[in-house]
């Protein structure tokens, strides 16, 4: 499957159903009480984690994610039913910005972490809802809320607990292969991973973690040689690295350029990437010519301040001591920082209106509440626009438009409706 670490999608909620007017009808009651159920709300669209995800590809076959719309209600009280909730699964990792403001929305830092990202529209009153002492038989009933439209992005930084670094041919995916349940293609070539991936380590002995093959980084790749350093920003979520260094095909000398060259190409990077833990990995000790060149390598590698471990991913040599170090390293350390907000940002108290002079006689009132007020009127009623009437006062944009001196007949577009000024007058 492809790797895809941006994305720009659409997202919908569902529309909230409207409200019914409906009056009971009881064999001795002439005309019973009012009896239109609410309508159903509209389904929320959900962003979900999931390890089941690596990569954002399978999202970007559409562009629109949508909740359903709620249904109508019915007679007797009924409430229509709600619309599904649309759960949109995503890798662990995944940030979620707002592509138009470009703020950070969530971080789905967790497995199973949920954030709704649209919330679904809210279902309209029934007449029975607005029955009281003066007024017993309603005919009013609410249109359902409008469902939110988002545009969002979404950038993947894989989450994981250890990353793995080198040199092409170094040996990460084939360590990849023996510790942990991923798959990874293997071959005596350098770039045979082309994208990052995950595999879990899961052991009796300690608590499972999660382990990145990244591709191989050569000299340069910080200008874009080879396969750049464009996916070094999936390990700037890791929090402990394991530097591998083939002992066995190369030469003593090549290896310690090796592992200076990557040490160099982390610091173009980022300077910071070096101040994660990091224990050095020796590896194809099971090749002689690996087995000769280690107690030099490993002095060398302790005087530079690392420790270093030798592996033979064939022989599975030195696997158990370094899963060992990796769990005593990774259990003295907290959890990765995640960043961004709560459920409550996205949803905060907007401004109640703004005014927009359109050209003359023409005005234009928005905002979230106001628009939804008037999205959800039943215009062709007459007692839900009296309680229009009553409730569009309290928005305080009548007096705005007097104070701009508008005229009586000029138009006012609310969302998708138009009114006259002076209709608004009691
Ligand atoms: N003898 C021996 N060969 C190994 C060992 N580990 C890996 N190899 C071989 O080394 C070659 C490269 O291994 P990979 O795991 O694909 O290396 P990589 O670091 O993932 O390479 P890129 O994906 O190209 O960056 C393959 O032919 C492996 O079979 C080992 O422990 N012993
Ligand atoms: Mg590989």
């Amino acid at each position: 499957m492809k790797f895809v670490d941006e994305l720009v999608l659409d997202v919908e909620s569902g529309k909230g159903g409207g409200g019914m007017v409906s009056f009971r009808r009881e064999k001795y009651v002439p005309f019973g009480g009012p009896s239109g159920g609410d309508g159903g709300k509209g389904g929320d669209v959900v962003l979900q984690a999931s390890r089941d995800f690596n990569t954002l590809f399978e999202l970007g076959f559409r562009r629109l994610y949508k909740g359903e719309d709620g249904e109508k209600g019915m007679a007797k009280d009924m409430i229509g039913a709600s619309g599904k909730d649309y759960i949109l699964k995503v890798p662990v990792g995944t940030l979620v910005f707002n592509q138009e403001t470009a703020e950070l929305l969530c971080d789905l830092a967790q497995d199973d972490a949920r954030f709704i990202v649209a919330r679904g529209g809210r279902g309209g009153r029934g007449n029975a809802r607005f029955a009281n002492s003066v007024r017993r038989a309603p005919r009013i009933a609410e249109k359902g809320e409008p469902g939110e439209r988002l545009r969002l992005r979404l950038e993947l930084k894989l989450l994981a607990d250890v990353g793995l670094v080198g040199q092409p041919n170094a040996g990460k995916s084939t360590l990849l292969a023996s510790v942990s349940n991923a798959r990874p293609k293997i071959a005596d070539y350098p770039f045979t991973t082309l994208a990052p991936s995950l595999g879990i380590v899961k052991r009796e002995d300690f608590p499972a973690f999660c382990m990145a093959d990244l591709p191989g980084i050569i000299e340069g790749a910080h200008a874009g040689t080879g396969l750049g350093t464009h996916f070094l920003k999936h390990i700037e979520r890791t929090r402990l690295l394991l530097h591998l260094v083939d002992l066995g095909t190369v030469e003593l000398s090549e290896a310690r350029k090796a592992f200076t060259v990557i040490l160099q190409e982390m610091r173009e990077y980022d300077p910071a990437m070096l101040d994660k833990p990091m224990i050095v990995v020796a590896t194809k000790m099971d090749l002689p010519s690996a087995r000769e060149n280690w107690p030099a390598f490993r002095t060398w590698i302790k005087r530079k301040g690392y420790t270093a471990v030798a592996i033979s991913a064939a022989s599975h040599d030195g696997l158990p001591k370094l899963l060992a170090k990796v769990t005593e390293t990774l259990s003295g350390m907290k959890p990765v920082e995640v960043r961004g907000s709560t459920q409550e940002k996205l949803f905060e108290f907007l401004p109640s209106f703004g005014l927009k002079y359109l050209g003359p006689g023409k005005w234009q009132v928005s905002g979230r509440e106001i628009e939804r007020l008037v999205a959800m009127t039943d215009f062709g009623n007459d007692e839900s626009i009296q309680l229009f009437k009553k409730k569009i006062q309290k928005f305080g944009f009548i007096e705005e438009l007097s104070r701009a001196e508008a005229g009586k007949e000029d138009l006012v577009s609310i969302g998708e409706m138009e009114f006259e000024v002076g209709e608004f007058d009691l």
